[in-house]
């Protein structure tokens, strides 16, 4: 299925995800960068040549930014400071373009928050 049919397909929802899976290694993914909060994997589906997802290791209720709370505003600021990082890490010199899909009509397939970092390719705009 497409990205976006998975997207229509999935219900926003609180039970656990393949990102829980990935999280405890449970389910192989290419690791390019982890700490105590923050792991960052290869995107299985890549948009561009680097397409990297970020995601926090504990979701504490943050299955989307649309329920995002003040208590998770270090783990949202975190997450986008080591897309920079990895961006870096990745070199991302030239740019690079980071997204937060939410809910059926923003295409979120997976409600477990994550930040996708593509980059290695010229975008464009608007985006689909
Ligand atoms: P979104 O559509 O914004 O919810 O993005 C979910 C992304 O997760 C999508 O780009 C594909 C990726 N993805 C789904 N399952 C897996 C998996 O098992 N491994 C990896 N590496 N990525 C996955």
């Amino acid at each position: 299925a497409s990205e976006k049919e998975a997207a229509l397909a999935a219900t926003p929802s609180d039970s656990p995800t393949i990102f829980d899976k990935i999280i405890s290694k449970e389910i192989p993914s290419t690791v390019v960068f982890e700490d105590d909060k923050v792991l960052a994997f290869r995107d299985i589906t890549p948009q561009g040549p680097v397409h990297i997802l970020l995601i926090p290791k504990v979701r504490d209720g943050l299955t989307g930014l649309s329920k995002a709370e003040e208590r998770h505003i270090d783990i949202l600021g975190r997450l986008l400071y080591t897309a920079k990082l990895v961006a870096k890490q990745e070199g991302l010199a030239e740019g690079f373009r980071i997204v937060i899909n939410d809910g059926p009509q923003g295409c979120q397939s997976v409600y477990h928050i994550h930040v996708h970092l593509i980059g290695g390719r010229q975008m464009n705009w608007p985006p689909g």
